[in-house]
């Protein structure tokens, strides 16, 4: 196997949907079904919060979780568990800044994608040095998703980043809905990501849909 192009990164990246048990009232492997249908680009599965499935549950919620997305071949990415992610056969795995050495994940992971949030020119210039293949960046826009962000960076800052030479994948994050995906679209991101938008959703099909045409 070879590392994945930056061009197909592109392309995975375009609605890009995050979730885990505890974004959802419903089950998530129904969630995540309804989010393929419509037109979701990649999931990533992140299991977080104080009521976050741990050791076998997790694991066995990912394996429902991959498997969906082999049987629609939809990209899955595992948030920081990187042990998970082997056992799993994930596609790639995302990681924040403090959450372990790039380059020591890359060499564990091979090249599977690896993803890393970034906030600043500098966290964005070391990650990909290190071996990301592709950035997030936000919070684009204000989140109650995660508690612990950095300031909300509005969707220029990405434009900002290209201006000042950064050229991988970016993916932008944060507060992305329906209402303000075009900002994210005008802008020079490669994909949008989301985590309400799509999981607390009364529809997830439709909400998928709004998003993905977003792009055209
Ligand atoms: N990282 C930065 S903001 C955020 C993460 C994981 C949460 C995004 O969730 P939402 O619901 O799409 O704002
Ligand atoms: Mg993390």
């Amino acid at each position: 196997m070879a590392r994945v192009s930056a061009q197909a990164i592109r392309n995975m990246l375009k609605v890009y949907f995050i979730a885990g048990s505890t974004n959802v009232t419903i089950s998530l492997p129904s969630v995540l079904q309804q989010a393929i249908d419509g037109g979701i680009t990649l999931f990533q599965y992140r299991e977080k919060g104080s009521s976050a499935f741990v050791g076998i549950e997790k694991e066995q919620l990912g394996l429902e979780l991959i498997t969906i997305c082999k049987n629609n071949g939809i990209p899955f990415i595992m948030n920081d568990d990187v042990e998970l992610a082997l056992k799993l056969d994930a596609d790639g795995v995302h990681i924040g800044q403090e959450d372990g050495n790039v380059e020591e994940i890359r060499k564990k992971i091979g090249d599977r994608i690896l993803g890393v949030s970034a906030h600043n020119f500098e966290e964005a210039k070391a990650a990909l040095e290190a071996g990301a293949d592709y950035l997030g960046v936000g919070p684009v826009f204000p989140t109650t998703s995660k508690t612990d962000t950095s300031e909300v960076c509005g969707p220029q800052f990405i434009a900002e980043l290209r201006e000042l030479g950064i050229e991988a994948p970016i993916v932008a994050i944060g507060g992305i809905s329906i209402n303000n995906a075009s900002e994210v679209v005008a802008g020079k991101a490669d994909g949008l990501s989301v985590i309400s938008a799509i999981s607390s959703a009364e529809a997830p099909a439709i909400a998928a849909k709004e998003l993905n045409k977003a792009w055209e």
